[in-house]
């Protein structure tokens, strides 16, 4: 049979990709063309992302991948959710904030005054994180000014292909979708000064947002589960309804796929949320702090001695340590924001801060710290939803830490599937190629999962006793 080709755009808060996937029958493939390194860059009123910086990436990554293959016939595009360029009529208004920016406690107890978080759950059954998009408009005075608020993906469609759209997965993330309807929740919006012009028309993955036109020809933007979460978990090849499935990259996200939302007071107070997933599913799960703990560390370390610590090298030799006697909790929410990670680890174990002869040791504490804090989530999880959970898929960057995945089985007692290690673009790629017909008519999630699982092959890690 014939082999389609699309492109990804995959940005995560620590790396963005550009890939192209080939699907065929038997054949689904990534090719990198384009990798590039993110994160939080200071300026003098906070932290933000370089949204120019990551546009040029952006662009030539296209480029690259359409002088690559030609065949290429859509674009879609993922990132991490909850952040927002406002737009007025001269384009943005400010450069994005990064959502580890601390003035969004401000958002937070403004919120909260007029909308206690038990009603807003209830609304839009989100779990609190303090930089849902919602409190940070409302430490944004910006917002009166714009035309319209667009989510990071949504904003890089704009530049593509001139449309102002909200793709719902990545919208659920907002706090303004009503969790029940999945339609913007205006009079929520209204009641916290949030003009309902800044809100624009939903998008469902699949549909195409609009064409880019450039000395290649003219193709299709397509919008996919443009949270980087809601496309990494198409791409986990779930088996059964008893399956948990952590997204592991920045973040570990740790859930179930359910048909409806749960928003009893025991998910709310266990902080599990109900995002808005493809084909209609809801992501019930937790965010734990994941690799960010790791990759904060190693940029310390790096800064401080002036050269760049490899990472593989120093999991190589936590590997070799014994395992830690403490843990500290990985949830903890002074390990947010950016900034002299092992220093404060080192405080919430009540130790100095290592010295360089101790680093291995010290990653090792905190890769056990994550997986103890993954399987614990995976119990809550099973807890709330009233399944008995059998297996742990672990998708993402994660999958390749080895130590972490067997860690995460030992503590959690369950066998842990790892990869794809690429989930997020892999999922990018099926939802783009379902919605150009590569795969014929009625494609369901489960038959997009069962081509993952055959090309990607999962490594299993079995629970040591
Ligand atoms: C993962 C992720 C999480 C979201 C966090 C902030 O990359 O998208 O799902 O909670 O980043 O946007």
């Amino acid at each position: 049979g014939t082999v389609r080709a699309v492109a990804a755009v995959d940005l995560g808060a620590t790396s963005g990709r550009v890939m192209i996937g080939r699907v065929g029958d038997g054949v689904l493939e990534l090719e990198q063309v384009a990798r590039f390194p993110n994160g939080p860059v200071q300026r003098a009123d906070g932290w933000h992302w370089d949204i120019e910086a990551l546009w040029g990436h952006v662009r030539d990554g296209l480029a690259e991948a359409r002088r690559r293959e030609p065949a290429i016939e859509s674009v879609g595009i993922d990132s991490w959710a909850v952040d927002y360029g406002l737009l007025g009529p001269g384009g943005l208004l400010a450069e994005p904030f990064h959502y580890r920016d601390e003035r969004t406690a401000r958002g937070v107890d403004a919120v909260h005054a007029v909308v206690p978080f038990e009603e807003l759950y209830r609304r839009n059954g989100l779990q609190f994180l303090p930089f849902n998009t919602l409190y940070q408009y409302a430490a944004d005075p910006r917002v009166a000014d714009a035309e319209v608020s667009l989510l990071i993906p949504d904003l890089l469609a704009e530049r593509l292909t001139g449309r102002r759209v909200a793709e719902r997965t990545n919208a659920s993330t907002t706090g303004l979708l009503d969790v029940r309807t999945g339609e913007w929740d205006h009079s929520l919006a209204e009641a916290l000064g949030i003009p309902s012009r800044v809100l624009p028309t939903l998008v469902d993955p699949g549909e195409t947002v609009g064409r880019v036109a450039d000395e290649h020809g003219d193709l299709p933007v397509i919008a996919v589960g443009s949270h980087d979460t809601a496309s990494a978990v198409v791409a986990v090849p779930l088996s059964t309804p008893n399956a948990a499935y952590i997204s592991c990259g920045t973040w570990g996200l740790v859930g179930l796929e359910l048909p409806a939302p749960i928003v009893t007071d025991a998910a709310r107070a266990a902080n599990f949320t109900n995002e808005g997933g493809v084909d209609g599913r809801v992501r019930f799960l937790h965010n734990v702090t994941g690799l960010w703990l790791l990759s904060e560390t190693v940029r310390a370390w790096s800064e401080g001695d002036g050269e760049a610590v490899d990472l593989p090298s120093l999991l190589a030799a936590a590997a070799e340590e014994p395992a830690p006697a403490r843990l500290f909790d990985a949830d903890d929410g002074a390990l947010a924001s950016p900034g002299d990670m092992p220093a404060r680890i080192a405080a919430l174990l009540g130790m100095p801060s290592p010295g360089a002869a101790d680093r291995a040791r010290f990653a090792r504490i905190i890769v056990e710290s994550i997986a103890d804090a993954f399987a614990r989530t995976v119990r809550t999880a099973g807890d709330l939803a009233d399944r008995e959970i059998d297996v742990i898929h672990l998708v993402g960057g994660g999958a390749l830490n080895a130590l972490l995945c067997q860690a995460t089985a030992d503590r959690s007692g369950l066998p842990v599937l790892a990869g794809p290690v690429e989930a997020t673009a892999l999922g990018n790629v099926l939802v783009q190629a379902r919605a150009l017909g590569c795969f014929g008519d009625g494609v369901s999630l489960e038959d997009l999962r069962r081509r993952v699982a055959e090309a990607f092959p999962p490594r299993r890690f079995d629970p040591r006793t």
